[in-house]
Parts: C-alpha cells; structure tokens; sequence
C-alpha cells in the first residue's frame, strides 16, 4: 500500500456524480503470467457495468484454466481470442468493437492493480465533456518484490505531464506553472501532451469517431503519441488524473518485449513512429528524422486515409500544439540541431570507415572495412556540426589523440570539418570524409 500523501488525504473530499457513466474494461495480453493477470482482474472492485474483453495467448494457462476460471463472474468478464497475434494496439481497437455495454472504455495492462475509488475521478470529466480523455496517476509496483512507490520525474506532490524526446521515447516532465496556475485545488485533473499509452479512459463513441488507432500501426509503441495527437489537435483534450491511481508492474530490466510475429515484417516500432510523424508532425518531423537518421529509408506503408482524417476533422497544426499544450516539452527535450547529411565516414581514398564497435560513453571508435549497412558505421553532421551516432556524439579522447564516442555535453568537439565526397553512392546513404583533425589517430 502507498502511504497517504496530503495529496490523497485531498482526494477523499471530492464530490462526484451519483450517476456516472458505464464503463467496459479492455485488457490486452499476450503472454501474461497467471498470478499478475488475475489480480488486474479481481483488483477490479467499484464498476458498475463491466466487461472484458481479453486476447491472445501463448502460455498454457491463458487456455482451458482462463475460460474455466473466468465463470466465476458470470459473464461478466469474457476472454476473446484473436486469430492470429494482432499486437497490443490493434487488440486495442478489436477490444472497442466487442466491448459494447460500457459508455466509456477503460483500457489497462495486464498487470496492473487499481487502488480504492480510482473509478470515479477516472470518468467524471468525460461525463462533463465527451471529447475528454483521462489517465490515471500510474504507480510504480516493482517486478522483482512487488513494493509499490510512485513513479519518478514529477514535481514535488509526483505530479509529470506526459513527453516525448525528439526520437519518440516517452519522457515525463514535472507539471509546469502554466498549469499549476489553472488549478483551484492541488488535486484537480491538469492537462498533460501525450499518455504513456497503456492506462486510459475514452468515451467508446468518441474513441470511434477518432477512427480507434492508425490501422497501420503494429504490434507495439507509437500509438500512445498517436491517440494523444488526434485527440489533442482535433479538438479533444487528455487530462491526467491525479486522485485516480492505478499501479502497474514495469517489465524487468533485459526484457526483449515479445519478438513480433513472421507476418510482420522488420522493426514494427520504429515504422509507427515513423508513421505517426509523417501524419501529426508537420515540419517538426525534421527534427525526428534528425534524430533517427536511419528511420528515413523505411517502408512505412500508406497514410493517406489519415492525412485525409486529418483535413476532414479540420485538425491543428502540430506547432499549434506545440505552442498551446506542449509549450514546454522544448525546455526539457530542446530541439536538435537539423542535420547537414549523414552516412559512412571513410577515411580519403581508403575503404576504411569509423565504426563505433556499438560503443559508447566514453569508448573508443575504430576503423573497420566500410560496409554500407548503417548501424555502428552510420554517424550524422549536424548544424551545431556535432558529429553523431544515435544519442552520441564523437569526441576528443582524454590523451587528445583518440576519437571517443560519449555524452554529447561532455567534452564536446566541434572542430570538425565536412566535405561532401560523392552523393549517393547507392540508396543507402551519402559519404562522408572528415579532415581538419590531424592529431587524432583511431
Ligand atoms: C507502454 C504502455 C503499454 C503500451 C506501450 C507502447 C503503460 C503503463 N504501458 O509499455 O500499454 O502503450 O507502452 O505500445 O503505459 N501485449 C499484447 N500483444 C503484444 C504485446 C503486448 O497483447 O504483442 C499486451 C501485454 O500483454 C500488455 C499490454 O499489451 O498487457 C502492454 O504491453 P507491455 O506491458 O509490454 O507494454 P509496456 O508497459 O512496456
Ligand atoms: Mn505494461
């Protein structure tokens, strides 16, 4: 149990509707363990009208013992299998279209624990207005002894508003005073730019006429930003919930995630992120490209149903949002330098090329045969003429004659010098050649 916070103590003296919506719970899984599923399940203590839908499975317990076990309910929980492994977000959107009792849908993982009356402030500001999505406070319960504590990176009450950094990892930053200031009472629903995607409350109606996730979006990841986007930019809002919390169990450090199933083909998530800025970015998407230079070259499938979705609803612009809602992700996550090209670097005339050996804070690169194949070889120039791979930037070894690839504020080199050698030598990427540094060796 977490101890009572002023917070919490704050949280008991709201009023809410007696009348509040229904609700269906949707819980998604693949390859959930049994003891952590159940207790999402039976943690489920104050809804009114539920029911859930439940798929996929691997594990032999999530057979002939699931179905067997759920009759305890009545029929008020179903199991729902698809045919074949969908992934999270479209068993998501399969999840809307069984689930039709409830107003509202409430999405959870499958290992996550609701605390007492976490219902009701979940889904009182969609009563008040349609076109509202709520998120609960999420908990940290960790994997290794199940401890729970709230989760990192908020203010001083461990209230964050939900970010992103340019190459799409979910970040959280501390409420700002923009919205403190909106605020009465410390404990009142405020407004946050994205969710972390898998807790959320959306009224079922709404959540359809947002057309349910990107149909082209596999497996898992990205679609966090892109309900937060539709939502925001066509003219709903999404609002963290601080009096309504909700535990959920991080996965253990190592682990892989489930591998996407054969049908779907390679890197699944970095596709969707692709995707999801292509649609909702507008210009910003440089800046994720800048980011995650190899992201440019993928099949990331077609989009025009929803940039059509997009003039239809008369959604705003990305800079609109950035401007009136996400004002102040830029302070925490700054806008990279956009970069002035990309590719191998190979030494004049040789077929050698810098290769960080997957390096990095504080290793030293080498050289190896130029392979053309991205990866530990691909480094990218940027308009502050930082020399990068990934997050990483190339710099002076501590003895000033090795090149060393680390933090990019520590140390920084920016001496470097770029000359375009040839473009385009296939349609991988363009060439490099960096001089201007004769002191260093590798
Ligand atoms: C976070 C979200 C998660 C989802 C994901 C990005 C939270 C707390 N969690 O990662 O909900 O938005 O980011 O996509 O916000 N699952 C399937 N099929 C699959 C893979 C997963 O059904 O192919 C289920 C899984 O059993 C679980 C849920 O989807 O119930 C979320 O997966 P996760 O727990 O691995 O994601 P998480 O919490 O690391
Ligand atoms: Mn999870």
């Amino acid at each position: 149990m977490l101890p009572e916070s002023p917070t919490g103590l704050q949280c008991k003296y709201w009023h809410y509707d007696e009348n509040l919506l229904t609700s269906s719970v949707v819980i998604v899984f693949h390859n959930e363990g049994w003891s952590t599923l159940m207790r999402t399940v039976h943690s489920e203590p104050a809804i009114r009208a539920f029911r859930e839908a439940l798929f996929s499975c691997r594990f032999k317990h999530l057979k002939a013992k699931l179905d067997d076990y759920i009759k305890l309910w009545n029929g008020l929980v179903k199991v729902f299998r698809n045919e074949r492994r969908e992934g999270l977000i479209q068993a998501r959107s399969i999840g809307a279209q069984k689930a039709k009792l409830g107003q509202v849908l409430i999405y959870l993982d499958a290992h996550c624990e609701v605390a007492v009356n976490w219902y009701a402030p979940l889904v009182a500001p969609i009563s008040k207005d349609r076109t509202t999505c709520t998120v609960p406070l999420i908990d940290y319960i960790d994997g290794n002894d199940y401890s729970i504590e709230p989760q990192q990176g908020g203010d001083e009450d461990g209230f964050a508003r939900g970010a992103w950094d340019w190459s799409l990892l979910w970040k959280r930053i501390p409420l700002s005073h923009k919205e403190k200031a909106k605020r009465k009472h410390k404990t009142e629903p405020y407004r946050s730019p994205a969710m972390a995607g898998g807790l959320f409350a959306i009224e079922r109606e709404f959540f359809f006429e947002l057309g349910l996730y990107d149909p082209g979006l596999q497996i898992w990841g990205g679609e966090n930003f892109e309900i937060s986007y539709k939502i925001w930019q066509c003219g709903g809002k999404l609002l963290f919930v601080p009096c309504s919390r909700v535990g959920h169990i991080y996965r253990l450090e190592g682990w892989q995630g489930n591998p996407p199933p054969l049908y779907v083909g390679s890197s699944p998530t970095l596709k969707n992120y692709v995707r999801v800025v292509e649609v909702w970015w507008d210009e910003y998407k440089d800046y994720f490209y800048a980011s995650r230079p190899e992201s440019k070259a993928l099949p990331y499938g077609d989009i025009s149903e929803l940039k059509k979705f997009r003039e239809d609803h008369n959604c705003k612009s990305f800079k609109w949002f950035m401007e009136e809602i996400a004002y102040d992700i830029t302070s925490h996550y700054p806008l990279p330098p956009k970069n002035v090209d990309w590719g191998e670097i190979r030494g004049f005339e040789t077929v050698y090329c810098i290769d960080s050996m997957g390096k990095t804070n504080g290793g030293f690169v080498e050289l190896g045969p130029c392979h053309r194949m991205g990866g530990n070889q691909l480094f990218r120039i940027n308009e502050a003429n930082q020399l990068m791979q990934y997050d990483q930037c190339l710099t002076k070894g501590p003895d000033g004659s090795k090149i060393m690839i680390t933090h990019c504020n520590l140390n920084e080199f920016k001496e470097w010098q770029y000359f375009k050698l040839s473009s385009f030598i296939d349609n991988y990427c363009e060439v490099l050649m960096l001089v201007g540094v004769p002191d260093f060796h590798i």
